[in-house]
C-alpha cells in the first residue's frame, strides 16, 4: 500500500457550467445563447435534449451549495451565462442576471466555499452569433465589456477569474469538427475563432489590471496527451503536430507571444493562417496569475498521410475506456503537467476539470459508480507525481459536481458525483461523492 498525500493548503473542489446546470432559460431576463439554438437544431444533440431545464440550479443553487459543503469542497468553479448579464451580448446590462450570481456567490461565501468564476463556458449570446460570433473581431470588445461588468459587480467577492474554458473546444471542436455550437466545419473559421478568443483573453487581462481588481485571473485550456506509437521519426513528428494543434496552439501565444512555428508552417502550406494584426500577440501574452488545466484523455498516435489535415491518426491500442469511449490515460495527465513546467515555467496551476462519464447502478436509491472512483483515483495519483516533481499545482476541481447537460450527448452521459433525476431534479450523492469526501477529509488517498 502506498499513501499519496497532498499539501495541507491544497484546494479540493468541484466544477460545473451555466448552460449545463442552470435551466430557467427564459427567466430573469436571460437572452438566448448559441447553445439554445444548437440544441434546437435537429440532429445536433442526442435525443433532442436541451438545457431549457437542466438541473434547475437557477432555483436550486442552495441545494448545490449544501452538496459542496457536505462534501468538504473548499472551492467551487462555476460559469456565468453571458446572456443573463447582457442578453443581446453588447447592449444593456440585466440587473436580474447579476442578482442571480450574487445570490449564488453569497451562498458560497456564507458556507466557506471560495468561488472560482469562469466568464465564458460556451454560451455566447445568439445576437452576437448573428453578427458573426467569434469569427468577427467585434465580439472581442463585447466580451471585454461583459467581463468588466462582472469584475465591477463582484469586486471583493470573487477572487479567482477564468476568461475562457477550453479554447480548443470553442474553436476547433465547434468550427472545424462541428460537434458543438455553432456547428461549422471550416478550418479557417476555427483559426479565426481561436485567434479572436485569444485576443479577447489578452484584452480582458489588460482591463483586469487597469481596473486594479483585487484577485487573480487565468485561462483554462483543455489538454490531451498523445505519445508516438513507435520510435519512427514520422510518428514522433505526427505527435508533435497533434500536440501543437491541440495544446501548443493556445499555450504558446499566452506564455510566449507566438503561435507554434511547426503548426503555423503546416497550416500555411495548406493555405490557412490565423488573422493576426499588429500588436495582437503582445496583447495575448499579458502575464496571467494562474493556469487552469482540463485533462480527460490521451493515448498513442502515429503518422498517416490519409488522415485529414494533420495527417495524424489515433491508434486504438486497446487502452481501457470510459463509457464515453475516451481512453483512460492517467500517465498523460502527469506528462501534460511536467510538459507545462518544462516549457512554460512555474506558474500556479489549478486542475480546472478532470472526471469521467460512467453509468451507475441504482440499488434501493443508492448509486454505485466504482469505475468513476477508479478513474479518479488513477488521475489523482498522477497528479500527486506531478506535485512531487515540483509542478506548482494549487488545487483540483473535479468535473462534475452533478449529472448535467453533457453538450452534444444531452442527458445521456452525465459526469456527476451526484445523481440528478431530470424529472424531479432530486439530487442523490453517488458512491464517488462519498469517496471524494474522504479524499478531501484525509488530504490524500491510498493505492
Ligand atoms: C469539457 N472533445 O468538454 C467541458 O469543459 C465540460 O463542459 C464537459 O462537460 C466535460 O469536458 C466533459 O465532456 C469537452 O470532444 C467536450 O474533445 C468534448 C471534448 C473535450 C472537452
Amino acid at each position: 500500500m502506498t499513501t499519496f498525500k497532498f499539501p495541507n493548503d491544497f484546494i479540493f473542489g468541484s466544477a460545473t457550467s451555466s448552460y449545463q446546470i442552470e435551466g430557467a432559460y427564459k427567466e430573469g431576463g436571460r437572452g438566448m445563447s448559441i447553445w439554445d439554438t444548437f440544441a434546437r437544431t435537429p440532429g445536433k444533440v442526442e435525443n433532442g435534449d436541451t438545457g431549457d431545464l437542466a438541473c434547475d440550479s437557477y432555483h436550486l443553487y442552495k441545494e448545490d451549495v449544501q452538496l459542496l459543503k457536505n462534501m468538504g469542497a473548499k472551492a467551487y468553479r462555476f460559469s456565468v451565462a453571458w446572456p443573463r448579464i447582457i442578453p443581446v451580448g453588447d447592449g444593456a446590462v440585466n440587473q436580474e442576471g447579476l442578482d442571480y450570481y450574487h445570490r449564488l456567490v453569497d451562498e458560497l461565501l456564507a458556507n466557506g466555499i471560495e468561488p472560482m468564476c469562469t466568464l465564458y463556458h460556451w454560451d455566447l449570446p445568439q445576437a452576437l452569433q448573428d453578427k458573426g460570433g467569434w469569427e468577427s473581431r467585434e465580439t472581442i470588445a463585447a466580451f471585454v465589456r461583459y467581463a468588466e461588468t462582472m469584475f465591477k459587480s463582484f469586486a471583493g467577492k470573487i477572487k479567482n477569474w477564468i476568461t475562457f474554458n477550453e479554447p480548443w473546444c470553442v474553436s476547433f471542436l465547434s468550427n472545424e469538427i462541428g460537434a458543438h455550437a455553432p456547428g461549422k466545419t471550416d478550418f479557417q473559421a476555427a483559426l479565426d475563432v481561436a485567434h479572436h478568443l485569444l485576443v479577447a483573453h489578452g484584452e480582458t487581462v489588460k482591463r483586469f489590471r487597469e481596473l486594479g481588481v483585487d484577485g487573480a485571473i487565468g485561462i483554462a485550456p483543455n489538454t490531451e496527451w498523445f505519445e508516438p506509437f513507435s520510435t519512427k521519426q514520422e510518428d514522433i513528428d505526427a505527435c508533435a503536430r497533434r500536440n501543437a494543434y491541440f495544446n501548443g496552439w493556445f499555450f504558446d501565444p499566452v506564455f510566449k507571444g507566438h503561435y507554434p512555428q511547426l503548426a503555423l508552417d503546416w497550416y500555411k502550406a495548406k493555405g490557412y493562417e490565423p488573422p493576426v494584426q499588429p500588436g495582437d500577440m503582445e496583447t495575448i501574452a499579458q502575464p496571467i496569475d494562474f493556469l487552469g488545466i482540463n485533462y480527460y484523455t490521451g493515448g498513442v498516435g502515429r503518422n498517416n498521410p490519409e488522415e485529414g489535415l494533420l495527417e495524424f491518426e489515433i491508434v486504438d491500442a486497446a487502452f481501457d475506456k470510459t463509457d464515453f469511449d475516451w481512453n483512460i490515460y492517467p500517465q498523460g495527465f502527469y506528462s501534460v503537467l511536467t510538459w507545462v513546467k518544462a516549457n512554460y515555467g512555474d506558474i500556479p496551476i489549478y486542475i480546472t476539470e478532470n472526471g469521467a462519464y460512467y453509468d451507475s447502478d441504482e440499488d434501493n436509491g443508492k448509486y454505485h459508480d466504482p469505475k468513476r472512483i477508479e478513474y479518479l483515483r488513477k488521475h489523482l495519483i498522477q497528479l500527486n507525481r506531478a506535485l512531487a516533481s515540483g509542478v506548482n499545482v494549487k488545487g483540483y476541481f473535479l468535473w462534475s459536481l452533478m449529472d448535467n447537460f453533457e453538450w452534444a450527448f444531452g442527458y445521456s452521459k452525465p459526469f456527476g458525483l451526484v445523481h440528478v433525476d431530470f424529472k424531479t431534479f432530486k439530487r442523490t450523492p453517488k458512491d464517488s461523492y462519498y469517496w471524494y469526501k474522504q479524499v478531501i477529509a484525509e488530504g490524500g488517498l491510498e493505492s
